[in-house]
């Protein structure tokens, strides 16, 4: 069983349509604890983090907003991944995906310090694959995996700790790529399963090679969660609602086998706009989706063993 962490992290300067700063409290009511706890897991709600105030940066992209909020969050939300994690498996409940660049910085620092390889999985419609210099629409919740990346472009924020290598990067569901991120993402070894892809060879095959890897390299596996993954048919509660994403038996699946694996160590819930929601619906989706994620399943099957 898991010592699960909740950490809320109201994060809405990442983008420009207030409202990601109530998920926290939408998981807390659609009952994430008590799903985690039904599943016999031990959880833990550490409360929502608070940045310290902002100190000012700037830098020379004048659309780019919310800077030196944004570095707050980071330098606060890397400190308490870094806290959490030898403890047991934080959750993130967001919170705009701006949260990464704090959160992926903390489990890569921990990751170092004990010495194993950090892999992540990307679930989302875009790449989010920005630098501070090429965002055009400002918004930092588009650059977090480039800050990850170790890319230039990043200067007022602290240096990222330890930049993940392309081979332990996974983009999962991406159908939303701006021409600067392309170029950016082509000679990384980033692994871009984009919906062509999954419609093409289906879920499972695509998820298992990348399992297979990160269980050869003994990696520690951060699982970064986009509520725009989903079909906005299924997930409406999100500013940027891109057709064509995971359907619900898809995401679930994703889900069981990312559990399956046993090497999923940190989880970000990211862009769920409760404001945008119908009746609970995507936070509560969510809410089950995580249920897939730690164990949840109608029957047993013989599993694979990593
Ligand atoms: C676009 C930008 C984005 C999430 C939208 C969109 C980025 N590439 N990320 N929604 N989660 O503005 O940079
Ligand atoms: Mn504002
Ligand atoms: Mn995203
Ligand atoms: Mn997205």
């Amino acid at each position: 069983m898991t010592h699960c962490i909740l950490i809320g992290a109201p994060v809405d300067e990442g983008q420009r349509r207030p409202g990601c700063l109530m998920g926290p409290a939408a998981y807390r009511t659609a009952g994430l604890a008590g799903t985690l706890a039904a599943l016999g897991h031990g959880v833990e709600d550490r409360g929502d983090v608070r940045p310290a105030p902002g100190r000012g940066e700037s830098c020379a992209n004048p659309a780019v907003h919310h800077l030196p909020e944004m570095i707050a969050w980071t330098e606060a939300l890397r400190a308490a991944a870094e806290a959490a994690l030898p403890d047991g498996m934080p959750i993130f409940m967001g919170g705009d995906h701006a949260l990464a660049l704090g959160t992926v910085a903390g489990v890569a620092a921990h990751a170092a310090r004990i010495g194993r390889p950090q892999f992540v999985i990307w679930l989302d419609a875009h790449s989010d694959f920005h630098t501070l210099e090429t965002t055009s629409s400002g918004n930092i919740h588009g650059t977090p995996m480039a800050y990850a990346s170790g890319l230039p472009g990043f200067d007022p924020f602290p240096p990222f700790p330890a930049p993940i290598p392309g081979e332990q990067i996974c983009m999962f569901g991406i159908r939303s790529v701006d021409p600067a991120e392309h170029a950016a993402m082509q000679p990384t070894e980033i692994t871009v399963n984009d919906m062509r892809v999954l419609d093409e060879q289906g879920i499972v095959a695509p998820l298992r090679a990348f399992l297979d890897r990160v269980s050869a390299a003994d990696g520690l596996l951060h699982v970064s969660l986009d509520v725009d993954f989903l079909d906005p048919s299924i997930a409406p509660a999100v500013g940027t609602t891109v057709p064509g994403g995971t359907t619900f038996r898809e995401a679930h699946l994703v889900m069981e086998l990312l559990h399956e694996s046993g090497l999923v160590s940190s989880l970000d819930l990211v862009e769920l706009n409760p404001f945008l929601d119908e009746r609970g619906r995507t936070a509560k989706l969510m809410v089950d989706l995580v249920g897939s994620l730690m164990g949840r399943k109608v029957f047993d099957r013989p599993t694979r063993s990593y």
